[in-house]
């Protein structure tokens, strides 16, 4: 396990020269996740959602207990709540400290699973949101609250939703507050709510609806949340499995950018081909190398190799090319052929039984 966290590490810091942005985020994310969760094996679930939806009342539902706050004294919560059951709370304490999370409250929960009650989404300040996104990516499954008004909130959808959709298997969806619909509302809105999730990419999104804080009766539906919860932490696993399946997501979304380019074989054809041509048509023979640069540069878009060769005829062209454009080219890709021999390593390492 810990042979493989090293390798990931190794692999971030190779690849930050070459893979696009997004996808090193992804990585280094994946990473540093993996190590702030390596004193943990369980699962984490995360309530998320905007202002007022019943995040708080679903969390106190779930373990029966008034451990959130609810909306009336804290009508934003601005702060992370976490409910750890008391036999893992001891091995968690560092990574709230890493994550700034000074809200802990001990409780048995359902399955022993570890729960958080994230900040409101539609918070104005910038820094919650920020909290929100980081606690996103170490968070296993989110379990994302809405209500009849708020389920169409554009900046859900632009801004959480569609950036979402890498992880969709670790969403639970729920509409809350279904005491205040009738029967022909309820289906509508649910039905509206799929669509849009849908058409945000999601292509089986689950909604869960439920009343976690009814103004008449017990709650609606919490079991069937807990069911749904307690299903998705299955199919994430604990401990190594959890790790070895993030590892592999991460090794997939990233491959394509590792992909080799076959240089030498390449490099040797238009070399030749551009030396021979270099006395009688030098023109020719530049639009080749400019050709080639152009191709190579478009499958590996980290080179930023321009032609540099001599105006006047050279003696022994072949070799010249060779020691410039050809060595820049060679030096521009190793990056990513350090990079790809890293993510063989790991992939070995993960086919090996654990
Ligand atoms: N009618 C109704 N009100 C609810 C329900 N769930 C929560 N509420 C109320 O909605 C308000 C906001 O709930 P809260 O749990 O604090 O939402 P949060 O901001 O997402 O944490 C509170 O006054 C709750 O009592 C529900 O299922 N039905
Ligand atoms: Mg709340």
């Amino acid at each position: 396990m810990i042979q493989l966290l090293d390798l990931l590490d190794r692999l971030v810091s190779s690849s930050a020269e070459h893979l696009p942005a997004d996808q090193f985020t992804l990585l280094a994310q994946t990473a540093k996740k993996l190590r702030q969760r390596r004193a943990y094996s369980g699962v984490l679930i995360g309530l998320a959602g905007s202002t007022g939806s019943g995040k708080s009342s679903l969390l106190n539902a779930i373990v029966d207990e008034q451990v959130s706050d609810p909306g009336a004294t804290r009508p934003t919560t601005s702060r992370p709540l976490v409910v750890v059951p008391p036999g893992v709370a001891s091995r968690l304490e560092r990574m709230w400290a890493e994550l700034d999370i000074e809200d802990i409250v001990q409780r048995e929960t359902p399955g022993s699973l570890v729960l958080v009650d994230l900040p409101d989404v539609d918070s104005v300040a910038a820094d919650h949101r920020r909290q929100v996104n980081d606690l996103l990516t170490i968070i296993d499954v989110v379990v994302w609250v809405t209500d009849p008004e708020k389920y169409r909130d554009r900046i859900m959808h632009d801004q959480f939703f569609r950036r979402l959709i890498a992880h969709e298997h670790s969403y639970v969806f729920v509409l809350n507050q279904v005491d205040r619909l009738d029967q022909a509302e309820l289906a509508m809105v649910t039905e509206d709510l799929e669509w849009a999730l849908r058409r945000d990419g999601f292509s089986e999104p689950e909604v869960v609806t439920t009343a976690a804080d009814p103004p008449a009766g017990p709650p609606v539906g919490v079991e069937d949340l807990v069911e749904a919860i307690l299903a998705k932490a299955e199919a994430v696993g604990s401990g190594e499995k959890r790790m070895r399946t993030e590892i592999k997501r991460i090794l997939g979304t990233i491959g394509p950018s590792l992909a080799p380019v076959g240089f030498s074989d390449r490099w040797d054809v238009v070399r030749a081909r551009a030396a021979a041509d270099w006395e009688r048509e030098p023109h020719a023979a530049r639009q080749e190398l400019v050709a080639f640069i152009a191709a190579l540069s478009e499958e590996a878009p980290e080179l930023s190799v321009s032609l540099d060769v001599p105006s006047e005829p050279t003696a022994d062209i072949g070799r010249h090319l060779d020691s410039t454009l050809g060595r820049a080219l060679r030096e521009g890709l190793r990056p990513r052929a350090r990079s790809r021999a890293l993510a063989t390593e790991l992939e070995l390492a993960l086919s090996e039984e654990i």
